[in-house]
C-alpha cells in the first residue's frame, strides 16, 4: 500500500465521520433515501453483497425515522479498508500485528466529546427514537445493534472487554444482548450475577470502525480490545467515564447506552429468531436477560452502522484476514514449522472451515498443524473443519482446496474425528436435544488431504503447468493472444 492509502485508511478506521467523508471523496458511497427500515434495508443490503467490495450504504430518510438520523451499512468492506483479499495481505496483517502487540496504547480519559451533544435520562429514554430495523423476514423483533460494541469490565481487575453481540430492542428502555455462551461479557456477566449484582454496561451503535474490527476478534481474556484499536491507529482512543457506569465511552461514538444486564433470575425477555451469518435463523427464539438502559447519550444527526448477518454464498461476504492471521499466530506460537499459508474460505462463513497449507517436513507434520489449528482458540469456536493441505495448493481459491480434497484425501486413513468442540445457538446442526439439554458443540473433522508424508515421493506427479513457466509462457505471448489479458 502507498503511504496515501495508509493514511487514509487510519483516518478512516479512526474516526466513522472521516471514514464517511473520505468513502464519499472516493466515490464509494451509494446514498438510499426513502427506503422502509422493515426488512427493505436489510434486502437492499443483501443485494449489494453481489459485488466482492460492495458500496458503502448511507441510509437517509428512512420511512417512519426520525430526519436526522442515518444507517451506515459495508463500512469494513470496501477495498480502502480491506485491501487485497489474498495471503499476502494475511502476511501484512500478521507483520503489523506483532508491531501493535508490543505497543498497545491505552485509552485517554478525555472530559468531553461529540458523543454527549444529546442527553437522555430518567423518563426520557427513548431508544425508539432511533431507526428500528427487521433486516430479515423472519425476524423476531427490530435489532438497532448488529455491529455495536458492547463494552464490560472484569469486576476482578481491570479487564475492560468490547465485543460485538447483536442487540434487540424490546420497549423504549429494554434491550437484550445476545452473548454466545464462552464470550467474554458472558464470562464477566456471570460474575456479577454469581455475586447477586447487575452487570453495568455501555453499548455503542455506532463507533470509529477501528473498534468493530478489534470487537470481532477472539482475543485472549484480559486482553484490552481499546488500547489494540489505539495501537492500530498510533493513538490513545478518546473516552468519556460514562457518568453512570465509569465505563469508557468511546468520545466521538455516534449513540451510546449505559444500563444494567441483570441476571436471568431478575428479568428476561424472549429474543429472536434473528438472521444469521451461517444463513438460517438457527437461535431460534430464547428467554435472555434484560438489559436496562439508563440513559442515552447521541451526537448530533447520528450514524448507526448496520451490518446484519447474511448467508455467506455471495463474493460481498468476504473472507477474514483477521481470523486467517490469528490461527496463523497460534500455529507459529505453538510452534509448528513450516507454515505457508492459512485461509477461511468464505463459503464456509469464515469460521467453520479453516484451511492451513504448509510445507511437509517429517512424519506426523500435517498431524501436528491439524490438531493445533484445530484446537487453537482463535479457531476454537464453530470450527467444524480442518484441511491441511500441501504447499503446492493454492488455498484461496476454493477449486484448488477442493481439488486437494479430492485427490489426496484417503478418508479412512487420513482423517480425525473430535467430539464436544465448542459450538453455539447458531450452528445449524446442533439438535433440538442437545440445545435442550445446553450441550452446545459439535464434532470436528481434521482432513489431511496431504501427500502422506512415507511415500509422498511415489505419489503421481501433477499434471498441470508450473506456475513459473506458465509466468513465461504468459509473458512471450501477452498482447498477441485475447485470452491471455481477460
Ligand atoms: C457483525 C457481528 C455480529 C456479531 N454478533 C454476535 C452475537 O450476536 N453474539 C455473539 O456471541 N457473537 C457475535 N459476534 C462475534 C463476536 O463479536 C466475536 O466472537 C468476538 O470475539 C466477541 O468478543 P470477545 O472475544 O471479547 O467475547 C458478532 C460479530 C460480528 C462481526
Ligand atoms: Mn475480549
Amino acid at each position: 500500500m502507498t503511504d496515501r492509502v495508509n493514511d487514509e485508511k487510519t483516518a478512516a478506521i479512526a474516526s466513522l465521520r472521516e471514514f464517511l467523508r473520505i468513502s464519499e471523496e472516493r466515490g464509494e458511497v451509494q446514498v438510499v433515501s426513502g427506503a422502509d427500515p422493515d426488512k427493505e434495508m436489510g434486502a437492499l443490503y443483501e443485494l449489494s453483497l453481489d459485488h466482492l467490495y460492495p458500496p458503502v450504504l448511507l441510509f437517509k430518510d428512512m420511512k417512519g425515522c426520525a430526519p436526522d438520523c442515518r444507517v451506515i451499512m459495508n463500512v469494513r468492506t470496501s477495498k480502502m479498508m480491506v485491501g487485497e483479499l489474498n495471503l499476502d495481505t494475511v502476511r501484512a496483517y500478521r507483520a503489523g500485528k506483532d508491531q501493535r502487540k508490543v505497543d498497545p496504547i491505552p485509552p485517554r480519559v478525555v472530559e468531553a466529546g461529540p458523543v454527549m451533544e444529546n442527553v437522555m435520562t430518567g423518563d426520557a429514554v427513548d431508544l425508539r427514537r432511533f431507526p428500528q430495523p427487521v433486516w430479515h423476514e423472519e425476524d423476531g423483533g427490530v435489532y438497532l445493534g448488529t455491529e455495536c460494541i458492547v463494552v464490560v469490565k472484569d469486576p476482578d481487575s481491570d479487564w475492560i472487554n468490547v465485543g460485538t453481540y447483536r442487540t434487540q430492542v424490546h420497549d423504549k428502555r429494554i434491550v437484550t444482548v445476545f452473548t454466545e455462551p464462552g464470550k467474554h461479557a458472558d464470562v464477566i456477566r456471570r460474575k456479577y450475577w454469581a455475586r447477586g449484582e447487575a452487570c453495568p454496561v455501555v453499548i455503542c451503535f455506532g463507533q470509529p470502525p477501528v473498534l468493530g474490527s478489534v470487537a470481532r476478534v477472539g482475543y485472549g481474556q484480559g486482553v484490552s480490545e481499546l488500547a489494540i484499536a489505539g495501537g492500530q491507529i498510533g493513538r490513545a482512543i478518546d473516552v468519556i467515564a460514562g457518568p453512570r457506569t465509569g465505563l469508557p465511552i468511546p468520545a466521538d461514538a455516534e449513540i451510546a447506552i449505559e444500563g444494567v444486564m441483570v441476571s436471568p433470575d431478575v428479568e428476561t425477555r424472549p429474543e429472536g429468531p434473528f438472521g444469521e451469518w451461517p444463513g438460517y435463523y438457527a437461535s431460534g427464539r430464547r428467554e435472555e436477560p434484560v438489559t436496562r438502559v439508563e440513559a442515552i447519550y447521541y451526537r448530533n444527526d447520528p450514524i448507526v452502522i448496520g451490518q446484519p448477518p447474511v448467508r455467506p454464498t455471495q463474493p460481498g461476504r468476504q473472507t477474514h484476514i483477521a481470523g486467517a492471521a490469528a490461527i496463523w499466530d497460534a500455529l507459529e506460537a505453538a510452534g509448528v514449522p513450516g507454515v505457508v499459508g492459512v485461509w477461511k474460505p468464505s463459503a464456509a462463513g469464515t469460521r467453520f472451515c479453516n484451511v492451513i497449507a504448509i510445507k511437509q517436513m517429517h512424519a506426523g507434520h500435517a498431524k501436528m498443524a491439524g490438531l493445533v489449528a484445530c484446537g487453537c482458540s482463535a479457531a476454537a469456536f464453530l470450527g467444524r473443519m480442518t484441511i491441511v493441505v500441501d504447499d503446492d495448493i493454492d488455498i484461496t481459491n476454493q477449486a484448488e482446496v477442493m481439488w486437494a480434497l479430492a485427490t489426496r484425501w484417503d478418508p479412512k486413513t487420513q482423517t480425525d474425528i473430535i467430539d464436544g468442540g465448542w459450538s453455539g445457538y447458531l450452528d445449524p446442526v446442533v439438535s433440538p436435544e442437545k440445545r435442550e439439554k445446553g450441550d452446545m458443540t459439535n464434532s470436528r473433522i481434521i482432513i489431511y488431504a496431504v501427500r502422506p508424508w512415507h511415500w509422498k515421493d511415489d505419489f503421481p506427479k501433477v499434471n498441470a503447468v508450473s506456475r513459473d513457466y506458465a509466468d513465461e509462457v504468459r509473458r512471450k505471448w501477452r498482447g498477441r493472444l485475447k485470452f491471455l489479458d481477460e
